[in-house]
C-alpha cells in the first residue's frame, strides 16, 4: 500500500522532442504504474516552464537535470538540483518523503540518463522495494531523499555476432534480429524491443554484426540505409549502433589494389564509408575491428603494427563524428598465431601481451583495446588476461561472453557473475606501489584513462526467450548491472545495503523481476544459479585445465582428446604421466611472468602457491601430485574423478529443486516446463560429461578411482 502511494497524479515530461529517450521514460512510467499498481496516469508536457504543472498536485517529473533547473528551478515548490555530480548517462532521483507535496524527480545528466534513472526506479518498485530505502549513497534533507548513480565507465556495449545471411555465430537463441538474406530486415520491432531490454540495464550501444565481418555490409547504400533504420529503432532507448568492419573491404569490395592502412587510397576509402555512415546515423557509436586473427585480414600483411591498423579507423571516426562525443574504435586484443605443439615453450596465451604491450601509448585517444577476460578464449576458468596490466597508456575494455559458447550453450544453467567476478577482482599486482585490479583498470580509474568499460557478446536472436533459455537471461541482466558498476556483486564483506552487493543479490533481484517475489521461489532460483558455475566447472574441466569440450568445431559436449594434437593452442598436454600446461618462467612458456606485478608472477611460478583452481593452467604435474593449498590434499587424478561425480550430482539436484516449485504452483506452467526440460537435459549431459572425462583420464593414466566408480576402455 505504501508503495502504490508512490504513484503520482501526473507524469510531467520536460522539454523533450519526439522519439527522445525522455518520452520513452514517461511511457515506461505510465505502463508500469498501470501494470504494477493498476493506476492510469496521464502525461503532461512542459516545454517552457513548469509552474502550470507542479505545485498543488502530486507529480513525477522526468527530464534532464539541466532542463529541470531551467524550467522549474525557480518555482515556489521546487528548488535547483545540483547536477555537478553527474557524469554523462548518470542520473539522480529526488524522492519526497511520504507526507511531502514536493515532486518526485527522475533526472538524467543527458536524455539517456533520464531513461536509465527511470528504469532503475521502476526496477526497485517492481521488486517491491521502496526506492528511497534501497538507494545506496542517498542523502536525506528537508523532505526528500536524493540518490545519484553514475556509470563507472562510458563503454557499456553489447556485441552481436550476426551475419548478413541471418545466422548468428555462436548464437543459441534463433536467427538474427537484424539481418536476413544479405540485408537489414524490414520489420525492426523485435530489434526495438531488444534495445528496450538493454536500456533497462544501462547498455548504451550494440555492435550489430559479427566481428568476423562481412565486407559487403558497408558497401551498398541499401545496407547503410538499413543500418540507419536499426539506429532509428534503437534511438528512443538511447542505444546506439556500432559496426564491425573488415580490414580488407577497400580491396574486396572497394576495388583497390591494397588495404594497407597507411596507403592514401585506403585512408580515403574508410573516410568515405565513415562519412556516409555519419550522414545517415549522426549518433553512430563507432566501429569494432578484429584484425589478424583466425583468418581475418589485418595490418600485419603490410608490416604495419596493430596500432597503425586501429588508428586508421579511429581517425576516420574522429573526423566525421561530433567533436564532443567522438566515435569509438574498439580494437580486439584477440590476436594469436597457430603454434607448434612440439615446442614446450609455445603458448597461445602469450600472444596478446606479446603483440600489444610494446604498442602501449601508440593508440589514438578514441581507441579502446577490447580484451577477452582470459588469455585463451572464454573458458570455464582462466586467470585474468595479463594484458590488462600492460595497458597503462591505452584505453581498455573487458570482453565478457553472455552467449554460453564454451559454457553449455544455453542448454546448461550456468550463472556467470561469479566467474566474471574472479576476473574483475583479479589484481595484476603492484605498479608503482599500487594494486592494479581489473575492475579499476577498465573504468579508467587505475591508469587515469578517459575511456574504457565493457563489451558483452550476447547474441540474442528471434527465440521467444531471446537467448534460447529463460534462465540465461539472468546473465544479460547481470552483465548490464556489472557494466554500469563493475563492483556490483563484489562481496566486500560489509553489508553496505546496496541491493546488488553480492552475486546472490543480483540473481535475487532478477528472479523477483522475472518470476515473482515468493521467498521459496527466489531462494530456489538463487541457490541453483550460485551452484551452477562451480558444478559446470566440476563436470567439465577443473583445476584450470580449460573446459575440455570439443575444440575443433562445436565447442559443445565433452572431447578431452581434441584439446591436444592440433595448432589451436588450447593444449592440456595430457599424457600417460601427467597433465597441465607448464606456464612458468623457470621451465615453461613464461606466461606467468607476463603479470606486471612481480609478486603475482612469483605466486604462479610454484605449484605450492598457485591456487588449486588454476593448478593445471600454470603447471604440468604428475597425476599423483597432491593438491596444494587448503582443503583435502588428494591427488590430481582422484580430484578429477571426485569433482566430476560431485558436479553431476549437483546438476541432478537442480531437477528436484525445480520440481518442488511446480508442486507449490509458484511458476507459470509454460516457463516451468521449458526450464524443467532444460534442467533434465543438463542433468543427463552432466553424466555424459562425467563419464567421458573420467574415462579419458583413467585410460590415459591407468590409475583407478579410489571409489571404484570409473570405467574405461
Ligand atoms: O571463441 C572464438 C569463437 C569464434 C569467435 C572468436 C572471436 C567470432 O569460437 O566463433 O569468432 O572466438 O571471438 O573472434
Amino acid at each position: 500500500a505504501t508503495l502504490s502511494a508512490q504513484a503520482p497524479n501526473h507524469i510531467v515530461v520536460l522539454n523533450a522532442t519526439a522519439g527522445s529517450p525522455i518520452i520513452t521514460a514517461s511511457q515506461e512510467l505510465q505502463k508500469a504504474f498501470q501494470g504494477v499498481f493498476n493506476k492510469t496516469i496521464d502525461i503532461l508536457y512542459a516545454a517552457d516552464n513548469c509552474s502550470s504543472v507542479i505545485g498543488s498536485v502530486k507529480v513525477l517529473i522526468v527530464g534532464t537535470a539541466t532542463s529541470f533547473n531551467r524550467l522549474c528551478g525557480n518555482n515556489s515548490s521546487s528548488s535547483l538540483v545540483s547536477s555537478s555530480d553527474l557524469v554523462p548517462d548518470g542520473y539522480l532521483w529526488q524522492l519526497p518523503s511520504h507526507d511531502s507535496s514536493l515532486p518526485t524527480l527522475l533526472l538524467g545528466q543527458n536524455e539517456r540518463g533520464t531513461l536509465y534513472g527511470t528504469f532503475s526506479y521502476l526496477l526497485e518498485l517492481a521488486q517491491g522495494n521502496d526506492p528511497a530505502k534501497t538507494a545506496s549513497n542517498a542523502t536525506t534533507t528537508n523532505g526528500h531523499t536524493t540518490h545519484i548513480s553514475n556509470p563507472a565507465a562510458p563503454v557499456r556495449w553489447v556485441n552481436q555476432w550476426d551475419n548478413l545471411d541471418g545466422s548468428i555465430e555462436r548464437g543459441y537463441g534463433g536467427k538474427s534480429l537484424f539481418f536476413s538474406g544479405g540485408k537489414v530486415v524490414t520489420d525492426l520491432r523485435r530489434a526495438a524491443a531488444y534495445a528496450r531490454i538493454l536500456a533497462s540495464v544501462g547498455i548504451n550501444a550494440v555492435v550489430v554484426n559479427n566481428v568476423n565481418a562481412d565486407a559487403a555490409l558497408v558497401h551498398t547504400p541499401a545496407n547503410i540505409e538499413g543500418l540507419g533504420r536499426i539506429a532509428d529503432a534503437f534511438r528512443p532507448y538511447g542505444v546506439r549502433v556500432g559496426v564491425s568492419l573488415n580490414f580488407a573491404s577497400p580491396q574486396s569490395v572497394g576495388g583497390l589494389s591494397t588495404y594497407d592502412p597507411l596507403d592514401k587510397s585506403v585512408v580515403s576509402f574508410w573516410d568515405g564509408v565513415t562519412l556516409q555512415l555519419y550522414e545517415r546515423i549522426p549518433d553512430l557509436a563507432g566501429f569494432l575491428v578484429k584484425g589478424d586473427s583466425e583468418g581475418q585480414p589485418g595490418p600485419k600483411k603490410y608490416g604495419r603494427t596493430l596500432a597503425e591498423g586501429a588508428n586508421l579507423f579511429a581517425r576516420a571516426l574522429r573526423k566525421h563524428s561530433p567533436a564532443d562525443s567522438p566515435g569509438i574504435l574498439m580494437y580486439r586484443a584477440f590476436v594469436y598465431d597457430q603454434l607448434q605443439e612440439s615446442n614446450w615453450r609455445a603458448d597461445r596465451a602469450n600472444a596478446a601481451v606479446t603483440y600489444f604491450s610494446p604498442l602501449d601509448g601508440q593508440f589514438d585517444d578514441n581507441v579502446v583495446v577490447q580484451v577477452k577476460y582470459g588469455p585463451i578464449d572464454f573458458q570455464v576458468r582462466e586467470p585474468a588476461s595479463p594484458l590488462f596490466g600492460h595497458l597503462q597508456k591505452t584505453n581498455a575494455a573487458i570482453e565478457l561472453q553472455v552467449t554460453q559458447e564454451y559454457l553449455g550453450q544455453q542448454c546448461h544453467l550456468v550463472y556467470l557473475p561469479p566467474l566474471w567476478r574472479t576476473v574483475l577482482d583479479f589484481d595484476m599486482g603492484k605498479v608503482d606501489g599500487e594494486p592494479s585490479v581489473v575492475r579499476d583498470i577498465i573504468t579508467g580509474e587505475r591508469f587515469n584513462r578517459l575511456l574504457g568499460g565493457s563489451a558483452g557478446v550476447v547474441n540474442a536472436g528471434t527465440s521467444d526467450t531471446w537467448l534460447g533459455s529463460h534462465l540465461a537471461q539472468a546473465n544479460l541482466y547481470a552483465y548490464g548491472r556489472m557494466a554500469w558498476d563493475p563492483t556490483a556483486g563484489h562481496d566486500d564483506g560489509n553489508d553496505n545495503s546496496s541491493t546488488l552487493s553480492t552475486p546472490r543479490h543480483i540473481i535475487e533481484s532478477w528472479t523477483k523481476l522475472t518470476f515473482g517475489r515468493d521467498p521459496t521461489l527466489v531462494n530456489t532460483v538463487a541457490d541453483m544459479a550460485l551452484a551452477s558455475w562451480p558444478a559446470y566447472e566440476n563436470y567439465t574441466g577443473n583445476l584450470g585445465t580449460q573446459t575440455l569440450t570439443d575444440i575443433l568445431y562445436t565447442h559443445f559436449g565433452p572431447n578431452p582428446a581434441s584439446q591436444d594434437g592440433n595448432g589451436w593452442g588450447q593444449w592440456t598436454r595430457a599424457d600417460k604421466n601427467g597433465v597441465g600446461m607448464d606456464r612458468t618462467v623457470r621451465n615453461g612458456t613464461g606466461f606467468a611472468g607476463q603479470y606486471v606485478g612481480k609478486e603475482v608472477a612469483a605466486q604462479f611460478e610454484s605449484v605450492e602457491t598457485t591456487p588449486r583452481d588454476l593448478l593445471l593452467w600454470f603447471h604440468h604435474v604428475p597425476y599423483t601430485q597432491r593438491l596444494p593449498g587448503p582443503g583435502e590434499n588428494t591427488t590430481v587424478i582422484q580430484h578429477i574423478y571426485d569433482a566430476h561425480y560431485a558436479g553431476a550430482e549437483t546438476a541432478a539436484l537442480f531437477v528436484t529443486r525445480w520440481a518442488a516449485l511446480n508442486a507449490s504452483g509458484l511458476i507459470d506452467p509454460e516457463r516451468y516446463a521449458s526450464i524443467a526440460r532444460q534442467l533434465a537435459f543438463q542433468a543427463g549431459h552432466a553424466i555424459v560429461w562425467r563419464d567421458a572425462i573420467c574415462g579419458f583420464f583413467a585410460g590415459l593414466s591407468g590409475i583407478a578411482d579410489r571409489h571404484d566408480r570409473v570405467r574405461h576402455h
